[in-house]
Formats: structure tokens, sequence, C-alpha cells
């Protein structure tokens, strides 16, 4: 094999391995065109800090306001469940870290509902019945609407200045929400 043959071989080479390379990465494109990195999916699979309290996390639901039943989906799509409250140390953790991000004024959802009995609220996201409570002065008072809709989702609300106490709101209220999530 003479030195020529031997460059036109190399050329050849070194052309079908930039093809193949290219069709390979047309390939990966076309299959999945949003596809990212997953190497870097840990680092990423949330999008705001979250609040660690004991083995649970809480993760604010600020990006758009959601009806009871949507917030719950979205919290339970990403592997969470709307939130629980169980004491009064957790309550003012939580209340706490929604004023730091300066939406105290904002209303949250839970996921506390009197849905399954009338006056008998439980915490959807445990199938637990509520214990600590820190409901508002002359709450919940189930106050029903023109329409029809009662109050039986419940939702944490500044009403008068005196924190983020609790309130029953019709579920159909669109708002922020808070999920948690349980360490595994
Ligand atoms: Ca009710
Ligand atoms: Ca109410």
């Amino acid at each position: 094999m003479d030195l020529s043959t031997c460059t036109k071989i190399f050329a050849v080479l070194a052309i079908y391995i930039c093809i193949t390379g290219a069709v390979v990465k047309t390939n990966n494109n076309q299959d999945c065109p949003n596809c990212v990195d997953d190497s870097t999916a840990a680092a990423n699979r949330w999008t705001m800090p979250l609040l660690k309290y004991g083995e649970k996390r809480y993760y604010l639901g600020i990006f758009f306001k959601a009806n009871y039943y949507r917030a719950t989906q979205y919290c339970r799509f990403h592997g969470m469940h709307l939130a629980s409250i169980n004491s009064q140390e957790e309550n003012d953790k939580l209340e706490k870290y929604i004023k730091d991000f300066g939406l105290g004024h904002e209303h949250f959802w839970t996921s506390g509902t009197d849905l399954a009995q009338e006056g008998s609220f439980f915490w959807m996201s445990t199938g637990r019945p509520i214990t600590f409570t820190n409901w508002n002065a002359g709450e919940p008072n189930n106050f029903q609407y023109e329409n029809g809709e009662e109050e039986n989702c419940m939702e944490l609300w500044n009403r008068d200045g005196k924190g983020l106490k609790w309130n029953d709101s019709p579920c159909s209220f669109e708002t922020y929400f808070v999920c948690e999530a349980h360490e595994s």
C-alpha cells in the first residue's frame, strides 16, 4: 500500500466517523428533543429550596395558583402531598419560611379538609384526624356562598394581621399551596 492509498483510506475513515457521530447525535435529538442530561437531575429535582423539618420537607407552590384538587394533583405528580401541620413548632417554622419569602399576605392550601364529613377535619396527606389546630377566630365557619358551595378545604391565611392562621375556604378557590415531602 503506497502512501497515497493510505491517506485516502484514512480520509474516508475520518469522514465515516464524523458522519456516524453526527447521525447518532441527530437521532438522539429526534428521539427526545426536550430531553436534558439526566446526570444532573438529582441536583435539579427541586426548583426552590425546601424547608426541612424533622423528616419532612416543605415545598411552596408559588409558581401558579390552583384550586385544592389541582394543588393536590401537582404535589402528587412530584412525589409529594399537600402539607399537614402537627404542632405549634411546625406551624411556626412553616409560617416563618413563608414570611421570609415575602409571601405572608398570601393564601396557601394545606391538605386539611372536611370533605368526607362536614365539621370533621383530617389531613388528606396522612389520612389522620387533625389534632393540633391553629384556627383563626370564628373558623372553621363552613361559610356558604351564593352558588351553594361551602367551605371544606383548609388554607393558611393572615386574615387580620395576626399571622398565618387556619381557615376553611371553598375548595374551588385558586391560590398558592404547600406540599410536603418525606425523606426515604
Ligand atoms: Ca366544611
Ligand atoms: Ca372559613
